[in-house]
């Protein structure tokens, strides 16, 4: 098959594939996007793309890759469009989305990026950069040395974070008298917007105060010399409000709850795919049929009518955000690390064996009384929907593909859960496991499990840990340290002898013999 999906090609789709019934000619950018990968593509792209089609045409969609070049390499040359196949287990339904009007890679054109995020019809930048890339000390604070931090801060004018791309550019607009972008954050951060709002002012002051921290003799001062070489918008004249001050006081940051699963794309599903379309895209987005998107309705530079489309638009996302972290998130750590011990490849498989069903049936006991309980959220739904969306058989939604990255998610799904627990004089022996199951799957790499099946940005300092045959005790709180897991919290040392407990038992007989402890499948 030799032709692509296009602009040009599309109108010779099969008709039961949906395109965009817009004139995507017309359509003016509005929306710049920070990490413009498959979960992107399969959520906020498609709300955005109802928009559109309902006549909101200045919501266009600037994907920017803050890493890799691949989306471009792949959605270029097919005029952006792509194909989002939302799977049930009953069949597939083909969607052709077509928001995102360019593509723009930052390691190689940070300057391009910085234009489409000054360009004053751009509103709104979304991100989905994933935890990591907050940079995140453990005690939660701006890990200001982080190289590429050290780096942006040193070079404002090419940037490699979305740090330090949102701090210059907001800094441009305000000195070019243009007024702030909203910034929406959707990634599964609790308090995803309030967050990356106190991690910017951290990140401006530094700015402002030109203190880099250079290296382990201490902090150097960097010299407005520099910053006049660097062109830097930031430091306008004398008497005027900081940056950290104007990104403070009149940068929006409303918090969002995402949820959409979003497998990754195989070869399998490419070809497939093209067989439908009866022409190639090199790379469509696997989804499933369940969508939702919750916002914090704060949007001064305004935002697209989302509300038409199924977004619930709130004054406090906390509540929602929690109760996906705890429950979705938390149950999908679970169901993966234990599922990888027990041999299970993707979640539907691991979610049918009786044991973990049983077993993230309790851990949802136990995480469903640390959720607000004057909020109204209806839990008991939740889970049932839960329950049906990890049993889906055509997502094959990969075990491996969760597990990466546990250091960053466990504090938010699990870790806060179990302290919580434990500070109401409630045990978190479910909970726990969780905590154990990363520690005994990482330490499985190379073993039962193949070299590399899944990654964290702990891995060299994890397996320098794990090669040092430490007692489990020691080892665990070692693995607390580390990852910063309840750092300074009155409750650690009680949650580091269950998840001790727990290794012991892992480490003897399996998560047969960790779950039948706990009186499952005994
Ligand atoms: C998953 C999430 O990979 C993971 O860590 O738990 O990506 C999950 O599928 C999404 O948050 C669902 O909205």
């Amino acid at each position: 098959m030799t032709s692509r999906l296009s602009n040009a090609t599309i109108a010779k789709l099969p008709g039961a594939i949906a395109i965009p019934r817009y004139d995507r000619g017309a359509v003016t950018p509005g929306i710049v996007h920070l990490g413009v990968g498959a979960f992107h593509r399969a959520h906020q792209a498609a709300y955005v793309d109802a928009c559109l089609a309902d006549g909101e045409t200045d919501w266009g969609i600037v994907g920017v890759s803050l890493r890799s070049p691949d989306t471009r390499d792949a959605l270029t040359p097919q005029d952006g469009l792509y194909t989002l196949a939302i799977r049930a287990s009953a069949g597939e339904r083909l969607q052709v989305i077509g928001s995102i009007q360019s593509l723009l890679v930052a390691p190689e054109d940070p300057c391009a990026v910085l234009a489409a995020l000054t360009d004053p019809r751009i509103r709104i930048v979304t991100l989905t950069i994933t935890e990591k890339a907050y940079l995140r000390a453990a005690d939660g604070t701006l890990d200001s040395a982080h190289p590429d931090i050290v780096h942006d801060l040193a070079n404002p004018g090419s940037p490699k974070t979305a740090h330090g791309f949102l701090a210059e550019s907001l800094a441009r607009r305000r000195a070019a008298g243009a007024p702030a972008f909203t910034v929406l954050c959707c990634d599964n951060l609790p308090a995803n917007g309030a967050t990356l709002h106190r991690l910017l002012i951290e990140f401006a002051k530094l700015r402002d105060s030109r203190l880099v921290r250079k290296d382990d003799a201490g902090l150097a001062r960097q010299g407005d010399a520099e910053a006049a070489r660097q062109g830097d918008a930031a430091h306008g004249s004398a008497g005027e409000r900081t940056l950290a001050g104007y990104v403070a006081d009149d940068v929006a940051f409303p918090s969002s709850m995402v949820d959409r699963i979003v497998p990754a794309t195989t070869d399998t599903d490419r070809k497939r795919i093209a067989q439908q379309l009866g022409t190639e895209d090199a790379w469509p987005v696997m989804t499933e049929p369940f969508c939702q998107w919750v916002i914090e309705d704060r949007f001064p530079a305004g935002r697209p009518a989302w509300e038409k489309f199924g977004v619930t638009m709130v004054e406090d996302v906390g509540p929602f955000e929690d109760m996906k972290l705890r429950l979705l998130n938390g149950a999908h750590s679970g169901i993966a690390y234990l599922g990888l011990l027990s041999g299970h490849a993707t979640v539907d498989r691991a979610f049918a064996d009786p044991a973990i069903r049983q077993f993230v049936d309790w851990l949802w006991a136990e995480a469903i009384p640390t959720l607000p309980q004057d909020a109204g959220l209806d839990t008991i739904a939740y889970t049932a929907e839960l329950a049906a969306r990890f049993s889906n058989t055509a997502l094959a939604h990969r075990t491996a593909q969760i597990a990466n990255d546990g250091s960053q998610k466990l504090p938010q799904r699990i870790v806060a859960s179990a302290l919580a627990r434990l500070e109401a004089g409630l045990l978190p022996e479910h909970l726990s496991l969780v905590v154990a199951a990363w520690i005994a799957a990482c330490a499985a790499r190379g073993g039962t499990l193949p070299e590399g099946h899944f990654t964290d940005p702990l891995d060299a300092a994890l397996n320098d840990l794990f090669g040092r045959n430490l007692p489990t005790a020691e080892m665990a709180a070692a693995v607390f340290d580390l990852a910063g897991f309840a750092k300074g919290h009155p409750e650690r040392q009680k949650l580091i002898e269950f998840v001790a407990t727990h290794l012991v038992h892992l480490k003897q007989g399996g998560p047969k013999l960790a779950l039948a402890a706990l009186g499952i499948g005994a």
